[in-house]
């Protein structure tokens, strides 16, 4: 104990937003400027989902800032040769030094034009973390929108290994770029392979804590028992990859053994397309004259247009129509005189017959009296009937959901797992309402922080999508991205988000090899390549090949915070005060990622706690200053107006903070703005907050009623219909877009295409894996094990590897020490817990420690997060295995929206004596 008193303690309000579960609320204690603990923020108790309080990895912020490995002040290489095995000779520079190269650079490559010869921006820049990046980079997002066309083509595995096909799926259902549990109140919830209990942080934790005292019931669907599955009420560990047949026994067990008596029948006719009438080429029957779908109406008895006033249309039922059409691919109209229709459900029924639980069993190694007990307590809980009061209002209350992590959620299977996941919840009518599945914000639609004024109505009754055009006039046959996701991805649209959510994989896969019909320009190399907050060196696929290819890029340019495996091979190194330093503001509140839901919205403010560390700067200012010193000042300064800082346009009805925009401004000085512009926003002009206000309170919050969690009376208030179960659309999309490849004699998207059909079909899916190492010439002998990933809760992906804290709490959980593997397996193969092994797939091995547990299933080994650091300090020391670092980037095994899964075939063996070293 020392006797000397300390001279100021403060407790500084801010937010942690290190992973895709935040912002969550905390404070950082500062004792004579040093932060030396971080705490909850309980001015925040009674907003917050999480009472205020942040999670273990928010613990490790102090030592983040005070990490000895910190850049601490710009850098650029001297060694132009860039390898793996070429020290790079990074020596210190002034930033003015650094940011005129970088101008000098920028400056040069405008004068050129944005855009190079075949037709792809010659700037790109990748942020990584599903988006987090956003809530550190202050006004960057504004240089970037001054600044003109960027290539967000080259992907960091946030996309299309995170939840992808949920994205784009899931914002086409119901406007859910994520989807979850209305947690709070419901009983029964299907969790495949969606490990919330670490991935979803404190607000999450918090909200599956309180319902399990309230005694819901969680069932988690996985290979192997993790930290969800352990407090969960039952473990169902399914074989993997298999979890459509699973899903579709499940529909089974509800359409062809109970029975339409037993489901939300008026759901089904009222909300979704079931009732639509199919023709026998497998379109809707349309009205001859307006094109619109038939439907059977039991009044009248004769086919009507959907929204004919007052019918009441049939579900099931063969009825002949007299006269009609059916629209296909490019318009093509066919008429149909006395043809015979059959409502979607009924297709729906067919479709699902041969899908029983005695089938699944067999592919999914789960026995079929479980998956029709599942089945059958799913229904029973649904209440179908049931209501409850929400603020007022009198909504249906259906108290179950399935929920589905990342891994079933990208790659093939992806699109059947998430359709079926939808259609179950529209069975029971409990798609958007209290207790049911809900989604949580939109990317691709706009407004982000509305989703229900995303819904506006469209065609054939359904929401108004923004698909990429695939007909011939409007389809963008030259690619704008070098993921070209516009040319081969309609549902992912044209939204800021939607380039990053393309096929990044293929934007690697082409810089080093296209396909023999590829028929389109050749793709370029980006001439200056912004990476900030990403690590796709350890994130992504067949990293020691991705290496290589980061290596070729002319000019990288690293926002950093320690030297890692991808900026070990930049050109400049920025180090920016970051999360504990630096002043930021972003919007909380209302409904986002994971489980995010609250009862009010608003703003939270980041700010420096502590004075930045070494010569590490404000992203504010180093936005700024590229503004300035690319002359691009005044278009910045009117994007900040337009509200590009990320929260209000700084004028809106009664107040204008807008900035001059001929001036440079400082850092306060645009954030002063943008809280006062975002309190008076909030506050219907009532109340103007300043910077010296938030930098006090920290947040400023208004109510907002839960009943903007659910999306279903938006739609009833709209006649609008949820486009499931039957889609028409996709099978016609699909078809156009065949149509205009094959116009221009490219082939290699064909497999691809193959998943545009209107009810999926199962196939075999885990078959693709093994069937991707025969055509790779490997023998599917030898890789007889699957290899999975799981998140941490002490680690938010790769981003904080180096710091010593969540290392040292995440020793002390299981799986945190090598690779996850059954006991009884290991004892096959003589393999000892501790052992060394060596995982081995077709393209490559990884090394590190057995752990043996008998909660994984005997086919299955998992490694835990993303590791085999080889450059970032202190995670180099790990001698952690990687599944990244042998699971190969392959088309053949990048499903049609452009994704791909942590999931690969693998042999494992002990290693002894020198090559354990
Ligand atoms: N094996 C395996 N691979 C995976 C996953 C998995 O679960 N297992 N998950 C996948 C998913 S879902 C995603 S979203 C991706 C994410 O993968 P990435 O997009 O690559 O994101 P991170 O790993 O968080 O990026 C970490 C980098 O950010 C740097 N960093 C951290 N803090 C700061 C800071 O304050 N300033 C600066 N300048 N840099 C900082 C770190 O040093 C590190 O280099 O990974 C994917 N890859
Ligand atoms: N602490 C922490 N929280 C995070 C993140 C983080 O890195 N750390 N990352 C954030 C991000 S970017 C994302 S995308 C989310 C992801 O959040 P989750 O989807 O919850 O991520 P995982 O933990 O990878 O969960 C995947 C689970 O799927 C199982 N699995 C793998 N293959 C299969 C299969 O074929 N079938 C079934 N049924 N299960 C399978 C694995 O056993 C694993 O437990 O987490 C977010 N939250
Ligand atoms: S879950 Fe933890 S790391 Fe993620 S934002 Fe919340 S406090 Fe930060
Ligand atoms: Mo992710």
């Amino acid at each position: 104990m020392t006797s000397e008193t300390p001279r100021t303690v403060r407790n500084v309000p801010t937010y942690c937003y290190n992973c895709v579960a935040g912002p969550d609320f905390m404070t950082v204690k500062v004792v004579d400027g040093v932060a030396t603990e971080v705490e909850p923020n309980f001015a925040a108790a009674d907003v917050h989902p999480a009472r205020g309080r942040v999670c273990v990895k928010a613990h490790g912020l102090v030592q983040k800032t005070y990490n000895p490995h910190r850049i601490l002040q710009p850098m650029k290489r001297t060694n132009p040769k860039k390898g793996r095995n070429e020290d790079p000779g990074f020596v210190p520079i002034s930033w003015d030094e650094a940011l005129g190269i970088m101008a000098d650079k920028l400056n040069a490559i405008r004068a050129k034009g944005l855009i190079d010869e075949s037709g792809l921006p010659r700037v790109a820049a990748s942020f990584g973390h599903g988006g987090t990046p956003a809530m550190y980079m202050g006004t960057l997002p504004a240089f970037l929108a001054a600044w003109g066309p960027i290539d967000f083509s080259f992907g960091s595995g946030q996309g299309v290994k995170c939840v992808h096909s949920e994205h784009l799926y899931g914002e086409f259902w119901h406007r859910a770029f994520t989807v979850a549990a209305d947690t709070p109140l419901t009983r029964y919830v299907i969790s495949i392979g969606s490990n919330v209990e670490a991935s979803g942080g404190p607000c999450a934790v918090t909200r599956h804590a309180q319902a399990r005292v309230r005694g819901y019931k969680r069932v988690q669907v996985e290979p192997h028992l993790s930290i969800t599955g352990a407090c969960s009420a039952e473990w169902v560990p399914i074989r993997p990859k298999t979890d459509p047949a699973f899903m579709f026994a499940l529909i089974h067990v509800m359409v062809c053994e109970h029975g339409l008596a037993r489901l939300d029948l008026p759901f089904l006719r009222d909300r979704t397309s079931s009732p639509y009438l199919v023709g026998p080429d497998g379109l809707y029957l349309r009205d001859p004259d307006s094109a619109k779908p038939l439907v059977w109406d039991c009044t009248s008895a004769r086919a009507v247009p959907f929204d004919t006033p007052g019918a009441v249309p049939a579900l099931e039922g063969r009825f002949r129509v007299a006269a009609a059409i059916s629209v296909d691919a490019d318009d093509a109209r066919r008429p149909l005189t006395e043809v015979d229709g059959v409502p979607a459900f009924v297709k729906l029924v067919e479709h699902m017959g041969k899908y029983s639980p005695e089938w699944a069993a067999q592919v999914c190694d789960i026995p079929a009296d479980t998956i029709r007990r599942i089945a059958g307590e799913f229904l029973d809980n649904a209440g179908i009937g049931g209501t409850i009061e929400i603020d007022g209002a009198t909504l249906p209350l259906r108290p179950v959901a399935v929920t589905l992590g990342k891994s079933v959620n990208n790659g093939w299977g992806a699109f059947e797992c998430c359709w079926a996941r939808t259609v179950l919840a529209t069975l029971v009518g409990a798609l958007e309402v209290p207790g049911g599945t809900l989604g949580t914000t939109v990317r691709l639609n706009r407004p982000h922080d509305d989703r229900h004024l995303s819904v506006v109505a469209g065609e054939d009754g359904f929401m108004a999508q923004k698909f990429n055009p695939t007909d011939k006039e409007h389809w963008v046959a030259q690619p704008t991205g070098r993921n070209a996701h516009r040319t081969l991805v309609p549902i992912v649209g044209n939204s800021a988000w939607s380039q990053a959510l393309g096929p990044t994989q293929l934007a690697w896969m082409f810089q080093r090899e296209v396909p023999q019909d590829w028929n389109l320009p050749t793709p370029t190399m980006p001439e200056m390549w912004f990476i900030y907050r990403s690590n796709p060196a350890i994130s992504f696929w067949d990293t020691q090949a991705l290496v290589d290819t980061i290596a070729t890029f002319p000019f990288t340019v690293s926002f950093a915070y320690t030297i890692d495996e991808t900026n070990f091979f930049a050109d400049l190194l920025l180090p920016e005060a970051t999360d504990l330093e630096s002043l930021q503001m972003i919007r909380v509140g209302g409904t986002k990622f994971v489980e995010q839901f609250w009862t009010a919205r608003g703003v939270v403010l980041r700010q420096p706690a502590v004075e930045p560390q070494g010569e590490t700067r404000d992203f504010t200012w180093i936005s700024t200053e590229l503004a300035r010193r690319t002359g691009l000042l005044e278009a910045y300064n009117k994007a900040l107006n337009r509200g590009a800082g990320g929260v209000s346009a700084l004028k809106g009805e009664g107040y204008d903070f807008s900035l001059d925009p001929a001036r440079e401004h400082g850092v306060d000085t645009i954030w002063d703005a943008v809280c006062r512009a975002a309190s008076a926003e909030l506050s219907g002009g009532r109340e103007t907050l300043d910077l010296a206000w938030f930098k006090e309170h920290g947040f400023y919050t208004v109510p907002m009623s839960q009943k903007a969690w659910y999306l279903t009376p938006t739609l009833a208030e709209k006649g609008l219909r949820y486009e499931l179960p039957y889609q028409e659309r996709l099978l016609r999309i699909g078809r156009e877009l065949g149509n205009r490849l094959h116009e221009n004699r490219m082939h290699w998207w064909d497999e691809q295409l193959s998943e545009y059909t209107a009810l999926p079909e199962w196939h075999d899916v885990p078959g693709r894996w093994e069937k991707a190492l025969v055509d790779s010439g490997a023998k599917a002998e030898d890789f007889p094990l699957w290899l999975l990933a799981t998140k941490s809760m002490q680690y938010h992906t790769g981003g904080n590897v180096s710091i010593a804290l969540m290392r040292e709490v995440a020793q002390n959980v299981r799986g945190h020490a090598g690779v996850i593997m059954n006991a009884d397996t290991a004892k096959q193969y003589g393999i000892a817990d501790g052992d060394r092994v060596e995982i081995r797939s077709h393209i490559g091995a990884t090394y590190g420690k057995a752990v043996l547990a008998n909660g994984i299933r005997p086919d299955t080994l998992v490694i835990i997060g993303q590791f085999d650091h080889w450059a970032t300090p202190f995670a180099k020391d790990f001698g952690m295995p990687s599944l990244n670092t042998i699971a190969p980037m392959s088309m053949e095994l990048t499903d049609a929206t452009g994704s791909g899964a942590d999931i690969v075939r693998v042999a494992i063996r002990r290693i002894s004596g020198r090559q354990a070293q």
